[in-house]
């Protein structure tokens, strides 16, 4: 059977954690503890080490494993991007849609060239998540930033605490892994 290693990168809040645990179909094996600084009422954990979750998914290629991997998001930990990343078949990056970064983070990860990361060769998709907590006008000022990117990764407005949103996800990257 096909295996593919799926990275999850994205900031702190940006929700690979809630991601992998939403779609994995094993327990989740999570290095996170609790914040430090910048804690909030949802959120009161981080990652330190990384996430790992597994799932099986059937397309017409076949049964294949998604071995899902999740990286801690503070730039402190920023050390162990590179070596998560080894072996990987596919990037989630995942995009919280209140941050103030959401649109550089896009920008630096669809416009980097080869020799700025590697990563960037890999397929991707993006996933963008609470944007049910923007305000209409902030949501469409996002919309209409995004589009102006011309990203052509595909680009995915998830709740990430819903399995089926996370799992689509997953089928347009393995999708285009397959390509
Ligand atoms: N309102 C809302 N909350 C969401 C959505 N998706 C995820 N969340 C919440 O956002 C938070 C994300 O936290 P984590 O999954 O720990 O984020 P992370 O990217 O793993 O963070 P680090 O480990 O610190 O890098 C959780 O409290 C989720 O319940 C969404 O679409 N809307
Ligand atoms: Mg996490």
């Amino acid at each position: 059977m096909d295996d593919y290693k799926v990275l999850f990168i994205g900031r702190s809040g940006s929700a690979k954690t809630t991601a992998i645990n939403s779609a994995s179909q094993i327990n989740v094996v999570s290095t996170d503890v609790a914040m430090s600084f910048m804690a909030s009422d949802e959120k009161k954990e981080t990652t330190v080490g990384l996430d790992y979750g597994d799932l099986l998914v059937e397309d017409r290629a076949g049964q294949c494993r998604l071995r899902l991997y999740g990286v801690p998001g503070q730039s402190r930990f920023s050390f162990s991007w590179e070596i998560l990343q080894q072996g990987c078949s596919g990037l989630i990056l995942m995009i919280d849609a209140t941050d103030k970064f959401a649109i550089e983070d896009i920008h630096y990860y669809t416009t980097a060239t080869s020799s700025d990361c590697e990563r960037i060769m890999l397929p991707t998709v993006i996933a963008v998540v609470k944007s049910d907590l923007l305000n209409l006008e902030a949501l469409s000022k996002l919309k209409e930033a995004i589009q102006k990117e011309n990203i052509l990764s595909p680009i995915l407005w998830i709740d990430a605490r819903n399995k089926d949103a996370v799992v689509s996800v997953l089928s347009v990257l393995l999708k285009q892994i397959r390509r």
